[in-house]
């Protein structure tokens, strides 16, 4: 596939941004065309709740859609998309399928690698991710003093963490009451030092998560542990009742002293980032119960459906991409926020920068050349109100652009005070994507009284795009599984354009080799020579420190 700034289709776009887009007002577009809210917000349709999404403030004509869709079409999404579903090796660095839409396959579609079915393992797995979550809810798996087991620690980092404590956290309000979840990702002995502290050996789970089963953190992790339970229990503990492990190494499990049976396993077409519908997000059904994991695959598969089935024009995750390819590659948007009105959603943000930037942070496409134009954008983002009160400041009278997605749920799982927490809630949800379009002119601060010298100060531009997210009902398993699905296929749109590999992630090699050998020099005579000036000093300075 040519790379897409040499088809047509770009140099139409670049010509539309300098004739349309560049001038563009949104406020004029409203006042000019009634039905414009109508034209560029699409429903997505499920069994569930309906979700909305407002594409209407974005700074886009019917043409600039019509041309957007013309480059998806030109640079081959649709094929992309096809070749993904039917289980080609897509992740053409890795030589892997990109299959995570399997493991949430609820409506039986024919999914095979290689030529091979790959449901039934899919579904045998889900099936001991059952059965033990009910074992372990009920009581009926006991720890080695006959207690029930109430304390999960995860142990896992990157996709194998930040999947399982994204989910938790937003389905708090599912969760079990008697059970506590610690997550543990950091190399920093300070994570499983203070989840240990609070732990008791003889109630506590702890899920090995690591697809690879060799990643040093987690490894690090699961031996400190080991040992700490070991102690604990003056090695009367045993370790088929309090560990299991979610992976794909067998070998490594048996190794690390965890049974094959009690391995929750899954295969290498799973991509990390995109685990957590896997037997990674076995901390997810412990604490919400298998039935709503249930609803969050179905909810995800919904998405799925959409993404496969819908024409581009009309497809959701399709738009949203190319919008942030509009933003990223014409007008030279650098950053995307994403602010969930939601408390439950603290950890979406940190979860979508995985997926966003692992996924899109690349530079080189599928032919071995670099890409010449801008690819992933930095995303970021914070649950409001509080990020209004943080950073809302630039996004308003900053001088970047900075493409912005609001989530809202329009009932909350806690309608307190008579519901008056969630009704300040959504106003400011409708108000910040109000007031980051209409801005506000140096007449009507004037006209307020404000003195000459401080008007321009108190002058918004406006225009700044949003698209608005609106559930229809409450944020539960179903729609928050679509909400990932969604900008899981966001992220397919953006790489498919940008021809580059979304699902490899090399960048994230070399400080890991570094790192493991510094570790052995910290333990060798010598001050950091034979590496540069600055990282051979701060070494050498460091090892100063830490002996004196
Ligand atoms: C995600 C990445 C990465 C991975 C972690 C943990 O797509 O591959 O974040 O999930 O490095 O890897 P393991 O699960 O193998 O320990």
């Amino acid at each position: 596939m040519p790379q897409a700034v040499s088809l047509p289709t770009w140099a139409a776009l670049e010509e539309h941004y300098k004739t349309v887009g560049k001038t563009f007002v949104l406020k004029e577009a409203f006042a000019a065309d009634p039905s414009r809210f109508e034209k560029l917000s699409k429903t997505f349709r499920n069994n569930g709740t309906d979700i909305l999404f407002d594409f209407s403030k974005n700074l886009v004509t019917e043409e600039t859609i019509n041309l957007l869709v013309k480059l998806a079409e030109d640079a081959g999404v649709e094929k992309k998309r096809d070749a993904m579903f039917a289980g080609e090796k897509i992740n053409f660095t890795e030589k892997r399928a990109v299959y995570h839409p399997a493991l949430r396959n609820v409506s039986g579609w024919e999914m095979k690698v290689d030529g091979q079915d790959v449901m039934g393992g899919v579904n045998a797995v889900l099936q001991h991710m059952k059965v033990f979550s009910e074992q372990v809810r009920s009581g009926e798996w006991k720890g080695f003093t006959g207690k029930k087991l109430t304390n999960i620690i995860n142990i896992g980092i990157g996709g194998s963490d930040l999947g399982p404590v994204m989910v938790t956290e937003a389905l708090k309000h599912y969760g079990a009451k008697d059970m506590t979840l610690h997550f543990v990702s950091n190399i920093d002995g300070t994570h499983i030092a203070e989840a240990l502290a609070k732990s008791d050996p003889e109630t506590t789970l702890f899920l090995i998560a690591s697809k690879t089963f060799t990643t040093a953190e987690t490894i690090t992790n699961a031996n400190t542990a080991k040992s700490w339970f070991f102690e604990k229990t003056g090695g009367k503990g045993e370790i088929a009742k309090h560990f299991v492990a979610l992976s794909t190494n067998e070998a490594e499990v048996t190794k690390f002293g965890i049974d094959s049976k009690n391995m929750f396993g899954f295969a290498d077409w799973v991509g990390g980032r995109y685990s957590v519908w896997s037997a990674i997000g076995l901390s997810v059904v412990l604490y919400v119960g298998y039935d709503n994991f249930y609803k969050f695959l179905s909810g995800a598969h919904a998405m799925d459906k959409h993404f496969r089935e819908t024409p581009l024009k009309d497809n959701i995750p399709v738009l949203a991409g190319l919008l942030s390819v509009w933003y990223s590659d014409f007008f030279a948007a650098q950053t995307h926020l994403v602010a969930p009105f939601d408390q439950y959603l603290h950890r979406f943000p940190a979860y979508l920068q995985q997926l966003f930037m692992e996924s899109n942070g690349k530079t080189i496409t599928s032919d071995g050349s670099p890409a010449k134009y801008t690819t992933g954008a930095v995303i970021f983002g914070e649950p409001c109100t509080n990020a209004q009160h943080s950073f809302f400041q630039l996004l308003h009278q900053g001088t970047k652009l900075i493409p912005t997605d609001f989530i809202l749920a329009a009932k909350s799982h806690n309608p307190v005070s008579n519901n008056l927490h969630h009704k300040m809630l959504a106003s400011n949800y409708f108000a910040q994507a109000e007031a980051l379009m209409i801005g506000k002119t140096p007449e009507q601060v004037k006209s307020e009284g404000t003195p000459d010298e401080l008007v321009p100060h108190k002058v918004f531009l406006g225009n700044r795009p949003t698209t608005s997210i609106l559930v229809g009902g409450v944020i539960g398993p179903e729609e928050l599984g679509a909400l990932i699905a969604y900008y899981e296929h966001v992220t397919f749109t953006e790489g498919a354009v940008w021809d580059i590999n979304s699902f490899d992630q090399w960048g994230v090699e070399l400080g890991k080799v570094l790192a493991t050998k510094i570790l052995k020099e910290l333990d060798e005579p010598g001050n950091g020579e034979g590496h540069d000036v600055s990282t051979g000093s701060l070494i050498g300075a460091f090892k100063k420190f830490a002996s004196s």
